[in-house]
């Protein structure tokens, strides 16, 4: 066996940043190097991700992870032992072959992606290298521009409104440093500005502020202030993205909008959003139609693709196949990218490659249930996706992420190179 030889296999149970267990898995080598990861969960979840599989009964309401943990131990233990984690590409189609299902439900994405993750952790203390840099593999590493949540919203809030993560993103950063201490500021600024109005109710899932508004523009609006507030020109410095996840209230062909008391068709509700794109410095938008309304979201993708980022998240579920066909119909024109959604790393990349060769961005993403693993962090960097988003500016899950972001901007020194987005500049 050579010194990068699967000698060990071990899962655990840990739980998440909603209370919730889920899988930890830690890989041994020959050589000795050891590799961690933990699996998030997320709360929004598209219909075609990879299973996240759970225990059901009365444990933990249904959500005991005992099944995903013994299949780390057994099935997979038995299935990668002895292969090479160096050949990150082999190791994930034993993974694949031993599951045998098209949604990784026999042995569960989430076992299957701690334990894919842990496997590139191990390789990369094998080489003696940070996993961002083993990733790059010679490539020079990306720092990404982040998407950081202020409201949270949706299947994150109860559904308190509609629209799921109200985010900034920083255009005119120079640096990821830089954007953090602006986005510090603009999270600050919302918070005081909720507190006047007597609207500051703690936070949602992913630390942004609760939403208690009246209207789902009144969030937008909120927005605005908050970054005018810290003493930035809205659109020019810090602007607006948002992930609608419009499939959590799209029922029978129609956008249910709760807050807002409508019910409107895809052309009703394309029409809503490009009416907020108009009114406010929005930038970017994730998942504004339906994931089943094809026809939706290469209609809105025709209409205002020129003009702001259009993401597909569950509308994609961070598959190649899917970005491929997106991309021919023209629908979307980025990709989010979560490893979880895929269930092997070597999947999560080709989503990110398919992306990246047909010239879209890429934002690898978090999911609402997180931990302090921290290795999306590194994927963003090493494979130079362009973006990240992790949720809020609060919550050690989240500010773990942040955190070592910065930790990598370090190391790479003065010449750490920031991803310039022309499509996110243009429009400002
Ligand atoms: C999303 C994510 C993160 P969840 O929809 O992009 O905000 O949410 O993990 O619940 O799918
Ligand atoms: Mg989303």
């Amino acid at each position: 066996m050579t010194d990068t030889g699967i000698v060990n296999v071990h899962g655990r149970r840990v739980w998440d940043s909603r209370g919730r267990p889920t899988v930890e898995a830690e890989v041994s080598l020959a050589c000795g190097a050891t590799g961690r990861a933990i699996a998030p969960a997320g709360a929004s979840r598209g219909i075609h991700e990879a299973t996240d599989l759970r225990d059901g009964g009365n444990d933990f309401g249904g959500q005991d992870v005992k099944g995903a943990v013994a299949n780390v131990l057994g099935p997979i233990a038995g299935a990668i032992s002895g292969l090479d984690a160096a050949d990150q590409n082999s190791v994930d189609q034993a993974l694949i072959a031993a599951d045998g299902t098209h949604d990784k439900s026999q042995l569960g994405g989430n076992a299957m992606i701690a334990v894919s993750m842990a496997v590139a952790h191990s390789a990369a203390a094998a080489a003696g290298e940070p996993l961002y840099r083993y990733l790059a593999n010679g490539r020079e590493p990306t720092m990404p521009l982040p998407q950081i949540q202020i409201f949270g919203g949706g299947a994150h809030a109860g559904q308190r409104i509609d629209i799921q993560d109200l985010m900034v993103i920083c255009p005119s950063a120079k640096s990821f440093s830089q954007a953090l201490d602006m986005t510090a500021d603009v999270y600050r600024a919302a918070g005081v500005v909720m507190a006047e109005r007597d609207r500051l109710q703690g936070v949602a899932d992913e630390g942004g502020y609760w939403p208690a508004f009246d209207s789902n523009e009144q969030a937008l609006e909120t927005l605005v202030v908050a970054i005018e507030r810290a003493g930035f020109v809205p659109g020019q410095q810090v602007a607006i993205a948002l992930d609608i996840a419009a499939s959590e209230f799209y029922r029978d062909g129609l956008y249910k909008l709760t807050l807002d008391d409508q019910a409107v068709d895809a052309d009703g509700f394309a029409e809503k959003v490009s009416a907020w794109i108009e009114r406010y410095p929005i930038i970017s938008v994730e998942d504004p139609l339906a994931e089943t309304d094809r026809d939706g979201m290469i209609a809105f993708t025709r209409a205002m693709g020129e003009r702001v980022q259009i993401i597909g998240d569950d509308y994609l579920v961070t598959n190649a196949a899917r970005v491929r066909a997106a991309v021919t119909d023209g629908a979307c024109n980025a990709v989010l990218i979560k490893p979880n959604q895929a269930g092997t790393l070597t999947e999560t990349r080709d989503a990110l490659e398919a992306a990246h060769q047909s010239g879209w961005d890429a934002v690898v993403s978090a999911r609402s249930g997180e931990t302090e693993d921290v290795t999306i962090v590194h994927l963003a960097a090493g494979w130079g996706a362009g973006q990240l988003k992790v949720g809020s500016f609060a919550r050690s899950e989240r500010m773990a992420k942040w955190n070592e972001a910065l930790r990598v901007e370090e190391a790479l020194g003065a010449k750490a190179r920031f991803a310039e987005h022309r499509s996110l500049s243009a429009g400002v």
